[in-house]
């Protein structure tokens, strides 16, 4: 199975982007972490982005918060796809990281999910690698099967308390 290359900006996003992995434990999907800067150490991050599709990765998760350029220096030298996750930081709330991952220009995408979402980043990479693999497409699919049966068992719960 190819692999998911996790990278954020600082080791101060850690707590946050540690999500993303466990979701990918979850699913058995071999993924490695580090802690590369845009703007603090461009040039690793080059390397990693450069040589990622012949190093065996199929998806790059990227998290950065403020001037989040992470994800979208990524984008741009690499043809694997990008998921982008934005931080939030103390000033904006995170505002700053989500407009500077999600608006990439045409013919460069970043799969931007929502302020924090490492989760969800998690899940779209599965969900990314599971098209050309079916165990995990049906572990995916048991997944979501599971998933709406806690909600409607919630409902049913809810329902019977009804007057
Ligand atoms: C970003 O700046 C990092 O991704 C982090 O979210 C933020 C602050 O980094 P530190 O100053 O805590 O290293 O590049």
């Amino acid at each position: 199975m190819k692999k998911v290359a996790i990278v954020m900006g600082s080791s101060s996003d850690a707590g946050t982007v540690k999500k993303a992995a466990d979701v990918l434990k979850r699913f058995g999907v071999p993924y490695e972490m580090r802690v590369l800067s845009a703007h603090r150490c461009p040039a690793q991050v080059s390397e990693l982005a450069s040589s990622a599709e012949q190093n065996g990765f199929g998806v790059i998760i990227a998290a950065a918060g403020m001037a989040a350029h992470l994800a979208g220096a990524i984008a741009g030298q690499t043809p694997l796809p990008v998921i982008g996750i934005p931080l939030s930081s103390s000033n904006l709330d995170g505002m700053d990281a989500l407009l500077a991952t999600v608006q990439m220009p045409s013919g460069v995408p970043v799969a931007t999910v929502a302020i924090n979402g490492a989760a969800n980043a998690g899940y779209l990479a599965v969900q990314i690698l599971a098209v050309s693999d079916s165990a995990l497409m049906e572990k995916y699919k048991q997944f979501r099967a599971e998933q709406t049966e806690k909600v409607l068992a919630a409902d049913k719960e809810i329902g019977e308390q009804s007057v």
